[in-house]
């Protein structure tokens, strides 16, 4: 599908039955989100708990690609303490769970501590992680998100080649992102230690489709140095049906 279509056809369901919007241009975009910032940034995707989820699969799921210990020290030590140390942050600096999405947090994470920032971001990223990957499966992204990755990067090799590219190029510990922005387009990143794109300090930004942990917790008892073929086997756990739905969410 063309850009322009795609951009048209979101806005024409975006705008329901207003058949008024048959007669605009889909350059006013933009400016229609602009006026509802908060919708623009989550994209109505559903919100990430601040407690740690129970992990939707065993650890040894994705072996060969990931192997049952990194799996369990991965999510049982180091994602599980994020979660404990981003609570105590909350109750520290007053945070209300109930009153304060984690999404908008992180949206304005520059007027918390630095203990808050790399706690939310790093329950937050690992909580998508979890879900972005699964068992492998033949699955790949569904026919709008293919549209979207032909349109914003060339072809589907291009796409995973220059995302891969991020994550291997992230000098020390932190992620590669594939985000929506508030336009809806695909924008593909990266980020340091445990930031991400839905905070307000970072330089990339976006709701994130799809993100990979390239800390070497992450991968280094199965591929020591080999950052690039953590990398590669990665893709074949990629939960295209999750990343897929969460795209479809996205544009509505
Ligand atoms: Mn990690």
């Amino acid at each position: 599908m063309k850009k322009e279509q795609l951009s048209r056809r979101n806005f024409i369901e975006k705008s329901g039955k207003a058949g008024i919007a048959l007669g605009l241009s889909a350059t006013v975009l933009p400016s229609v989100f602009s006026c509802n910032p908060a919708h623009a940034m989550t994209k109505n995707l559903p919100p990430i708990p601040y407690t740690q989820q129970p992990l939707p699969y065993t650890y040894n799921a994705l072996e060969p690609f990931i192997d049952a210990t990194t799996m369990e020290i991965h999510y049982s030590k180091h994602a599980a303490t994020y979660a404990k140390n981003l609570a105590e942050a909350t109750v520290a600096e007053g945070v209300s769970s109930a009153n304060t999405s984690l999404e908008t947090l992180l949206g304005n994470i520059s007027k918390y501590t630095p203990k808050m920032r790399n706690n939310a971001g790093g329950h937050y990223n690992h909580e998508l992680f979890w879900k972005i990957m699964g068992p492998r499966q033949s699955a790949k992204p569904n026919k709008g998100l293919t549209s979207a990755i032909t349109r914003d990067f060339g072809s589907y090799e291009a796409f995973t080649t220059q995302f891969s590219d991020a994550g291997k190029n992230r000098f020390g510990s932190g992620w590669a992102w594939l985000v929506i922005t508030p336009d809806n387009k695909l924008k593909i990143g990266s980020t340091p230690n445990q930031d991400n794109p839905l905070m307000d300090v970072s330089d990339l930004k976006g709701m994130p489709l799809l993100g990979l942990d390239v800390w070497e917790h992450a991968y280094y008892l199965k591929y020591q140095n080999k950052r690039p073929d953590y990398i590669t086997n990665w893709w074949n756990v990629v939960n295209w049906s999750f990343v897929s739905d969460r795209f479809d969410t996205a544009i509505k």
